[in-house]
């Protein structure tokens, strides 16, 4: 049982999407639950990914790739796991603000949420701040993410936090703010609760946030 744990996580590793989605069903023929399967072989393996992306010794083409793998391996287990309802580790809203098109780290790092058991709910590029409003109405998560990856559109960030605040939603979620330009000192700036400097580390401050 053990084995093919491991087989999953280092196909995972390498991004073998096709191998993946086999290996969990493998996995589940052999008896294992969804979650377990969930657990110590895909988020176990995109954990080890994150930190390797972190030390400098995996980039991001390579990331996608075992994003990629993943979320192929998610395919076979999402409807098990809906239906065993294993808990989501905590519901994240992610968005590019308003003007801003850059999207690779945002879903960079929403792929790592995911992959680390975070439901994320990606509302795109270009998201003005009444559309977070309107998506944290509807969603009702835990968490708001937002990139900003040019210097004239950090300033959404605040107007979004404001539109936040102003709709009364402030209180019920955590914002995380992250992008090149971005820094800590800004989101203290602006009143969001975190910021994080690469999609693994991301990870790390979404667990704290909804712990
Ligand atoms: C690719 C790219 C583009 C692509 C975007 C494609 C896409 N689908 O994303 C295209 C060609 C469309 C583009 C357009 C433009 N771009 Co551009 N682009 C880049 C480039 C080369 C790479 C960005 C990137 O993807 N990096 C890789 C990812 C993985 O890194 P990342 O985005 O920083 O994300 C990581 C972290 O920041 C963090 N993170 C990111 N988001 C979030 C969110 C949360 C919640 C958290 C916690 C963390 C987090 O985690 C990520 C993963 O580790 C950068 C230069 C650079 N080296 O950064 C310029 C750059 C960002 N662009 C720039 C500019 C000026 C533009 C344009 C205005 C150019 C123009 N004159 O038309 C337009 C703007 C379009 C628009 N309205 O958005 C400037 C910005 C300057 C500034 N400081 O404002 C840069 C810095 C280039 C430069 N040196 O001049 N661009």
């Amino acid at each position: 049982m053990a084995d093919i744990l491991e087989k999953l996580t280092s196909n995972l590793y390498e991004g073998q999407a096709d191998e993946v989605a086999d290996l969990v069903q493998q996995a589940l023929d052999q008896g294992l639950a969804p979650g377990e399967v969930l657990q110590g072989g895909l988020i176990a393996a995109m954990d080890e990914v994150g930190r390797d992306f972190k030390a400098g010794d995996l980039f991001v083409p390579e990331v996608l790739i075992a994003a990629r793998a993943m979320r192929a391996g998610m395919g076979v287990l999402r409807p098990l796991l809906a239906e065993s309802e294993t808990p989501s580790v905590g519901k994240c809203l992610i968005g590019t603000v308003k003007g801003d098109l850059h999207d690779i780290g945002k879903n960079l790092v929403k792929m790592m949420l995911e992959g680390a058991g975070f439901e994320a709910i990606d509302l795109g590029t270009d998201v003005g701040p009444a559309a977070f409003v309107d998506a944290v109405r509807e969603h009702q998560p835990q968490m708001v993410g937002m990139s900003a990856l040019l210097t004239t559109t950090m300033v959404q960030m605040k107007s979004t936090v404001d539109a936040l605040e102003e709709a009364g939603l402030r209180e019920s979620i955590k914002i995380m703010i992250g992008g090149a330009p971005v820094t800590q000192a800004y989101a203290q700036e602006i009143g969001a609760d975190a910021y994080a400097p690469d999609a693994a580390s991301a990870v790390d401050v979404a667990r704290e946030l909804a712990a």
